[in-house]
């Protein structure tokens, strides 16, 4: 056991255990290949990222948003790139994250959108996902499953080979919030629900819940939630949703349900997926279910930095609540640094700090770059506290921690390991 007992080969080793550590990424918008075009990659999607396109649409004149968003994707990207990266400097999260994932797949100048583009021009989806895998130093991710999309649908029925690297999540949110319209939904996939939540609809609709998380191999159900959201609820219909179809049927399966809430969706709805918002939550909700649920399990995400604190404080009281992720508006420098203390400085270990939430197959490289160097950051600080008190960390439980950290207090709390 070789103990570490001064700070620069504290940093040090940190750093090195933080990158050599494979990340299980717990939420993501990626797809296995057997997904065919749902999988997006490559410089043009990098470029036309929602957060790009949010930033570009602040600096052009000529366009409306609806319009700049209706353009061709290649038209879109040029005109990204034309504002943000030749116009400005690429100083954002978003901006500089296209240059460091550009550097770090091997482009000699990141100045150069035809050099990116003639890079990955040739790679096949296998190439492609083995590079960005390794070069992000990720074991996995898990995808977000839409169980009414027509494309996953189909891919889901015909049951292929899973890629191992690629794990399911069952996302719910249109059965949750959009009821009795997703009643229709469940028809049309031959299931016997009404618009009334009664006793027969209820058990159609767990019954397709097991289906689904049966046919994906769900490792959890999911629903991202408005900042309205509120639980014991009878006035909305996800109240009785909720309580009488999805939390038994996650507790029959020992699934965990993940809430992740302060979501306003469509404030700016011209500009399609980049004109949602946020605000803050009542955490109420999410303390009355840990203590009427106790045999559920609970992951939760908050998307208010305001509400980031009292989520810290609720997981302590909670066995049944494993908090993970900086998530969307939260995952910049700045707010992971405050998020990623006070969370190791409450919880410890037992804590997903990161999931990348990418949407972009390349993008896993820079969300997790960005994220490692702020993960060690936070760590060189608290072991250097034990250092000075004669507390001398080993590598070896650097490595355990960092593992535990990036994945594997997840997947001991999912019952996976
Ligand atoms: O971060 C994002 O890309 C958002 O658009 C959302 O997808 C969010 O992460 C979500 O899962 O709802
Ligand atoms: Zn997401």
């Amino acid at each position: 056991m070789s103990e570490i007992r001064d700070l620069s080969a504290l940093r040090s080793a940190i750093a090195r255990h933080v990158e050599a550590s494979p990340a299980f990424d717990i939420h993501t918008h990626l797809y296995a290949e057997a997904f065919g075009d749902l999988l997006l990659r490559g410089p043009t999607e990098l470029l036309t990222y929602h957060y790009l396109q949010a930033e570009a649409n602040r600096v052009i004149v000529d366009l409306s948003p609806a319009a700049f968003v209706a353009l061709p994707k290649e038209q879109q990207a040029r005109i990204i790139w034309q504002k943000l990266f030749v116009e400005r400097s690429p100083i954002s999260e978003a901006t500089r994250g296209v240059v460091t994932a550009w550097r770090r797949l091997g482009i000699s100048d990141p100045r150069s959108y035809e050099e990116a583009k003639a890079r990955f021009a040739g790679l096949s989806a296998a190439e492609h996902i083995d590079l960005v895998l390794r070069t992000a130093n990720v074991s996995a991710v898990v995808m977000t499953n839409d169980p009414f999309h027509p494309t996953e649908q189909a891919v889901w029925r015909a049951g292929g080979a899973r890629d191992r690297r690629f794990l399911a999540a069952l996302r719910i949110d249109p059965l949750l919030l959009d009821w009795p319209a997703s009643a229709g939904r469940l028809q049309t996939q031959g299931y016997a629900a009404g618009a009334e939540l009664d006793e027969t609809t209820l058990d159609e609709a767990r019954r397709f819940l097991r289906d689904w998380a049966q046919r994906m191999q769900a490792l959890y159900i999911a629903a991202s939630l408005p900042p309205s959201f509120m639980m014991p609820n009878a006035a909305e219909p996800y109240g009785r949703l909720l309580e009488q179809a999805v939390l038994p049927v996650c507790r029959e399966m020992e699934l965990p349900f993940a809430m992740m809430i302060g979501v306003k969706r469509g404030v700016a709805p011209e500009l399609a997926a980049a004109g949602d918002a946020l605000g803050r939550c009542n955490l109420e909700a999410v303390g009355h279910l840990c203590r009427a649920w106790p045999d559920n399990k609970f992951l939760l995400t908050v998307l208010a930095r305001e509400n980031q604190h009292e989520a810290v404080v609720l997981a302590r009281k909670f066995r049944n609540l494993h908090l993970f992720g900086c998530w969307w508006f939260n995952n910049n420098p700045s707010i992971m640094e405050e998020i990623t203390r006070e969370r190791v400085e409450m919880l410890g270990l037992s804590v997903t700090l990161q999931h990348s939430d990418a949407r972009i197959l390349d993008q896993l490289v820079y969300k997790w770059a960005h994220s490692r160097q702020i993960i060690a950051e936070a760590l060189g600080e608290k072991y250097g506290y034990l250092i000075s008190e004669g507390w001398y960390p080993t590598q070896e439980e650097i490595a355990r921690d960092v593992q535990m950290l990036l994945g594997g207090e997840f997947l001991r709390f999912a019952g996976r390991r």
